[in-house]
């Protein structure tokens, strides 16, 4: 069973760190924090937080649009870096990506963290399109990103903005879906020990070569295709999950959830997959969620 200091959410420049914060007071502190970013104000507001300041000297503007020298720096703290990550087994690496801090700090903390031994996933955002040049500094930050961590999960700022819009939040707030994916990871792993899946089973899913995406569903136990929807409203940039050769899936219900139920939903969630897919399945009851279901999966090998 893994422990809460074994898996570390960390936030890397303005937007991720914070979600990294918000994402930590969801799954009520089952998990490590780290903070990385030039910009004091992002490394406030958590006490209890690890935090990696890119640069010493007393600079607001960070390391604006500069994905070089944010890089160069992180690189810099690789000794501290290190220790804060000696017990870690798992990093969910959140970051926005267009600017300078996340863009170049990002694929090199991941770089790291997966060097100290660490099963990276890591979910970036990217810039709306309109922002010519933010897209370009993001697509080259994204591509090292993705050779780096272990799975790199691709959201649409704009999707993301559209879904805070309908909903009256503020859109850098709105990404309700990543404190849930988050929560769901962070909540599935402390319990991995107890069921049928372990981190063996999670580094077989993530070394499956080609594309990865992970998918969080929450929904009533009777109403499994509910719990599909919602998995499938995720703020995802495009990507076709059929196909996926590799799978893992956990399904966390009430005490009254049946195992009728764990098919039923677990059908549901592997039946856009490959024929021949290695499917992953861990069930298990847990005290906080009553009537409802929550689903995660890994999905891998997407062509
Ligand atoms: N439209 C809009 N987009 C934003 C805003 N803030 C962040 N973004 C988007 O989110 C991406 C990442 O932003 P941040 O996390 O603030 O950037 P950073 O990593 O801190 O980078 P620097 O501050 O340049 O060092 C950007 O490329 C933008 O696409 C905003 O206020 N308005
Ligand atoms: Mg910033």
């Amino acid at each position: 069973m893994m422990e809460a200091s074994q898996i570390l959410i960390a936030g890397v420049g303005g937007l991720g760190c914070a979600w990294a914060k918000r994402a930590y007071d969801k799954c009520d502190r089952g998990a490590d924090v780290l903070l990385i970013d030039a910009d004091d104000s992002s490394l406030t507001g958590c006490e209890s937080a690890h935090v990696l300041r890119l640069g010493h000297t007393l600079d607001s503007v960070g390391c604006a649009a500069l994905p070089p020298l944010a890089e160069q720096r992180m690189r810099g703290l690789a000794p501290l870096t290190r220790t804060i990550l000696e017990d870690v087994e798992l990093v969910v690496l959140l970051v926005g990506l267009g600017g300078g801090s996340g863009t170049g700090a990002g694929h090199e903390f991941a770089r790291q963290a997966r060097q100290s031994g660490a099963v990276v996933l890591s979910v970036a955002a990217l810039p709306f399109p309109v922002q010519e040049t933010r897209a370009k500094i993001a697509e080259e930050g994204l591509e090292r990103l993705q050779h780096n961590a272990h799975i790199t999960v691709q959201l649409s700022l704009e999707r993301l903005a559209r879904q805070a819009r309908e909903k009256g939040t503020a859109w850098q707030m709105g990404a309700e879906w990543i404190e849930d994916l988050v929560d769901g990871l962070v909540r599935t792993l402390l319990r991995m020990g107890l069921i049928n899946l372990d981190l063996m089973d999670l580094r077989a899913i993530v070394d499956t070569e080609g594309g990865a995406t992970m998918l969080v569903g929450v929904g009533r136990a009777d109403e499994p295709e509910e719990i599909l929807n919602s998995a499938m409203m995720a703020p995802l940039a495009e990507l076709d999950v059929r196909g996926a050769k590799g799978c893992l899936i956990q399904i966390e219900g009430g005490h009254g959830m049946t195992i009728g139920q764990v098919e039923t939903v677990a059908s549901l969630f592997t039946a856009a997959l490959d024929v021949d897919a290695q499917v992953i399945l861990g069930a298990r009851v847990s005290e906080d969620l009553h009537d409802s279901i929550r689903v995660v999966t890994l999905l891998s090998g997407i062509e």
